[in-house]
């Protein structure tokens, strides 16, 4: 998956304006009639709700909108150069300049269809009839069309995600994301099953939520270990994370450190955000036994914890309330939790 990528985007030249003179039987000295050159169109960058990463543009490195047509005689203006539209992810940041330290960012798509228009196309060129004057009558002049904008800019997708699910993998995240919301990602039995971020949308009482599921973290994802540990770019934005645990897990509070270790090596601050901890798979009796041994740990901390099964769908309601509550509180809010203290059970780095 792609998610930042710079290129180079140019409006369309204006055409050029038109020299002409009216010319008809019984009109004598008809004079000027050539009309303007059309502007050049201009690029637009757009986010749009179905696409879901720069996959699109991933071969071209250069855009430029269309040129604008000719004016011609009778005054008629060129036609217009034809607008090019970059289509990209809702979340994406567009961003000026590709010098370190001097990029500023110029929009942030962070709604469907919301657009901005990064390089104008040029005004096309005056006809010689706007260069007629008293003295000149006969201008045999016009103008020439002028270039579009040239521009250098960095596209960079931060994923609009409401609700972030992370966790180990065979933990239940797809079934448990299936059981939320209408997508449908492949479940099995096997690690690493869902290899790129899967979305779902919940719908809340007066707006929608989006969850996403990233593949799984490992110990040393930050290292690159698993399938590493960039797919966290989907928690960047998120109100809040849920730490799923795989509760038939023999080894709970190691695999909770893990994750938060991850989550702080990734950095971004990600390790202030809010977050949910959910024990799955408590229809299992050995998960029931595992999870009774640790439960007096897990509600120590000062995170709330749910114990649910995302197969029999037994505490996933209460999750998905609490989910979306603090992602109601968080908007707005502009440092919307302290961090966590469930330091506890991190472990030292190893080396
Ligand atoms: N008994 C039980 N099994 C579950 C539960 N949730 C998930 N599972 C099973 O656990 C296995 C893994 O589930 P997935 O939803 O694919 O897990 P995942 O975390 O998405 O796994 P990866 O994508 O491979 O990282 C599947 O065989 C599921 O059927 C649960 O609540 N109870
Ligand atoms: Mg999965």
């Amino acid at each position: 998956m792609e998610y930042r990528k710079e290129i180079l985007l140019q409006g369309g030249t204006g055409g050029d304006g038109c020299v002409s003179f009216r010319r008809e039987k019984y009109v004598p000295f008809g004079g000027p009639d050539g009309g303007d050159g059309g502007d050049g169109g201009s690029v637009i960058i757009m986010a749009r709700h179905d696409v879901s990463d720069l996959g699109f543009i991933r071969r071209r490195n250069a855009f430029r909108a269309g040129d604008g047509g000719r004016g011609r005689g009778w005054r008629k203006k060129g036609k217009r150069g034809e607008d090019l539209t970059i289509v990209v992810p809702i979340g994406t940041m567009v961003i000026w300049g590709s010098d370190p330290g001097q990029e500023t960012v110029q929009a942030d798509l962070s709604a469907d269809e919301q657009e901005v228009v990064v390089a104008r196309g040029g005004r096309g060129g005056p006809g010689n009839v706007r260069f007629a004057t008293a003295v000149n009558q006969a201008p045999e002049v016009a103008g020439k069309g002028e270039a579009g904008e040239e521009r250098r800019v960095i596209l960079e997708v931060k994923p609009a995600t409401d609700i972030c699910i992370i966790g180990h993998p065979n933990s239940g995240k797809s079934t448990l994301l299936s059981r939320i919301t209408r997508a449908r990602p492949d479940i099995a039995a096997y690690p690493f099953t869902t290899r790129e971020p899967v979305v779902g949308v919940l719908a809340g009482d007066r707006e929608v939520f989006v969850v996403a599921e990233i593949p799984s973290l490992v110990e040393g994802a930050h290292l690159g270990k698993g399938l590493g540990n960039a797919f966290l770019r989907h928690a960047e934005r998120a109100g809040v994370l849920i730490l799923l645990l795989d509760g038939s897990s023999p080894a709970i509070l190691e695999e909770l450190s893990q994750l938060e270790t991850e989550i702080a090596e990734y950095g971004c601050s990600l390790e202030h955000k809010a977050r949910i901890l959910a024990v799955n798979k408590l229809d299992l009796p050995e998960a029931q036994e595992h999870v009774s041994r640790v439960r007096p740990q897990l509600d120590e901390l000062a995170v709330p914890v749910f114990y649910i099964s995302a197969a029999s769908g037994q505490g996933v309601l209460e999750l998905v309330d609490r989910a979306k509550d603090t992602v109601e509180h968080c908007i707005g809010a502009e440092q919307p939790f302290p961090p966590p203290q469930i330091a506890v059970f991190r472990p030292r780095p190893r080396k």
